[in-house]
């Protein structure tokens, strides 16, 4: 017993003096340094130069970042531009969205971002110790050649893993005599008693919209619908249309699966009015705009959030499951890329001290700073319990959530890790987080059998190969998944179809995602 303890106690210390030997020291320097870093912004952002987040960060690091804030909607062309044209290259990308995996191995292989394996090794502890806590963590950073050209994004606390819900107003149901469905089946009959009664109870049996969705717009997507007939689709238009069976990749819109999901829910649905055929063409604002009227007329929508169409009818609507197609089951997509993604941070051959930008940069994944990033500054929007734990502090009112975390913080972008560790004691889920977490516990997960397609770094050479192939296969795919769904006709279009899909380089974007995913993750 004395031996286990001292033996303990002396591992303790051994930890203690290797934690000291390789902490960072603050400031990081002592006549201060600027960095100029690319940053993508959304709408709810404020000005980086004004958040609290980053004034803290300079004030503790005494490194000043000079931030060229790029707003989303332009950031990819913007981004691309810099990077071809090799001009006003920054010394760093900020940020989940700065680089996509491609851009990481392309510019990584052509010297443009540096490999960071080493300068992680010297200057960065918390990124050291978080590798060799999580070593799946590292492996998704590493690129086929070896090198790290990112530091990660992991976020566990927010459950990404099943993006998109059904919900469906319980108000509506009650009022019109119905339950719940739980078959496709039921599914129409529910919608068809939306649209041709007054299911909102104001007497103009009219303004109804049955059901709502956003082609290819992620979460707001019906893709996992098709997992009613076999596979779930993917839900962006850059989605890759792949789940992995047992280890094997399928091309879903390949499928006589497929096929039958376009086909039924073309008769069952589309043609009868009872989905919009709006969400073939509106915006993600539109989208967002709906449902805000002093009376709720979407009878089912499709989000991550409940909230996603305002605050103000949210209590009238409760999860579905996933709906069960003609022979009686269904399955679900589930992906990992949104909980974890290999572009955190990079560094570029421009940067006039990158072993300090490393120092810098590794502030974010102490588990603190990490919080602080993507929950917002202590004493703004957490409050410190004095004992290791953290609580949040209130939404004030006329706020969302997220428009009071975004003021003050980088939020869901950043160059973080937050493990599910931190919200098993730390700090516990914020109430929506938590909201997001139980309706995939207690409605998906048990359906969510088939995973997509992960993000994959891969050799430029594979990547070079697939560029050529991609943007023109999923941009078929697609537009006839679109046609099909609102129009009909993918039984006379069907074997043409297929024909254009091998035209267009199936077979060989198949066998190279195949190949890459085997070598990545085995059978
Ligand atoms: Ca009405």
């Amino acid at each position: 017993m004395k031996k286990t303890l001292m033996c303990l106690l002396l591992t303790a210390v051994m930890l203690c003096s290797l934690l000291t030997a390789s902490a960072t020291e603050y400031p990081l320097s002592a006549e201060g340094d600027t960095f100029k870093l690319i940053i993508r912004i959304r709408p709810l952002h404020s000005d980086a130069n004004e958040m609290e987040l980053f004034k803290r960060v300079e004030e503790l690091t005494n490194i000043h970042i000079e931030w060229d804030q790029i707003q989303q909607a332009e950031y990819d062309e913007k981004k691309n531009l810099i990077l071809s044209a090799n001009t006003d290259l920054p010394e760093g990308f900020f940020g989940k969205f700065s680089l996509s995996a491609s851009d990481l191995v392309n510019y990584g292989s052509q010297g443009v971002l540096l490999p960071l394996n080493d300068l992680i090794e010297e200057n960065a502890p918390n990124l050291k110790a978080l590798f060799e806590r999580r070593p799946d963590i590292k492996k998704m950073c590493t690129a086929p050649d070896g090198n790290i050209y990112s530091t990660p994004y992991v976020n566990e606390g927010e459950d990404g893993t099943i993006a998109s819900n059904i919900m469906i107003n319980m108000t509506w149901l009650e009022r019109l005599g119905l339950k719940k469905p739980v078959t496709l089946v039921d599914l129409e009959e529910v919608l068809t008693a939306f649209k041709e009664q007054d299911a909102n109870g104001n007497g103009d049996p009219n303004d109804e919209i049955p059901m709502t969705f956003k082609f290819n717009g992620s979460q707001r997507d019906i893709g996992g619908f098709f997992g009613a007939f076999g596979y779930p689709d993917t839900l962006t238009d850059d989605g890759s249309h792949i789940v992995i069976d047992n280890g094997k990749l399928v091309y879903v819109p390949a499928t006589e699966n497929y096929k039958e999901g376009c086909k039924y829910l073309y008769e069952h649905f589309f043609a009868k009015g009872l989905i919009d055929k709006e969400g073939f063409t509106m915006d993600k604002k539109t989208y967002n705009a709906q449902n805000q009227g002093e009376i709720a007329n979407i009878g089912v929508f499709m989000c991550w959030n409940a909230f996603d169409l305002g605050t103000i009818h949210q209590d009238e609507y409760e999860p579905l499951s996933p709906l069960l197609g003609p022979d009686g089951t269904t399955s679900w997509g589930w992906t990992s890329s949104n909980n974890m993604s290999a572009n955190g941070f990079a560094i570029t051959n421009k940067c006039h001290d990158p072993a300090l930008l490393m120092k810098w940069v590794d502030l974010f994944y102490d588990p603190i700073w990490s919080m602080q990033c993507d929950l917002g500054p202590i004493g703004i929007n957490l409050i410190d319990n004095g004992d290791g734990t953290y609580s949040y502090v209130p939404t004030p009112e006329g706020m969302s959530y997220d428009e009071f975390r975004y003021k003050e913080a980088f939020a869901s972008d950043g160059p973080v890790a937050l493990t599910r560790d931190m919200f098993e004691g730390m700090i516990p889920r914020s109430a929506g987080h938590q909201a997001k977490f139980d309706r995939n516990e207690n409605y998906y997960r048990k359906y969510a059998t088939f995973q997509y397609l992960p993000t994959m770094l891969m050799s430029e050479e594979d990547n070079d190969e697939l560029i050529q192939i991609t943007s023109d296969l999923l941009s078929y795919t697609n537009q006839k998944r679109a046609e099909w769904l609102a129009n009909g006709g993918v039984e006379a279009q069907w074997d043409e179809y297929l024909k254009g899909l091998k035209d267009r380089g199936l077979d060989q974007y198949m066998e190279i995602n195949q190949r890459v995913y085997t070598n990545a993750y085995g059978e």
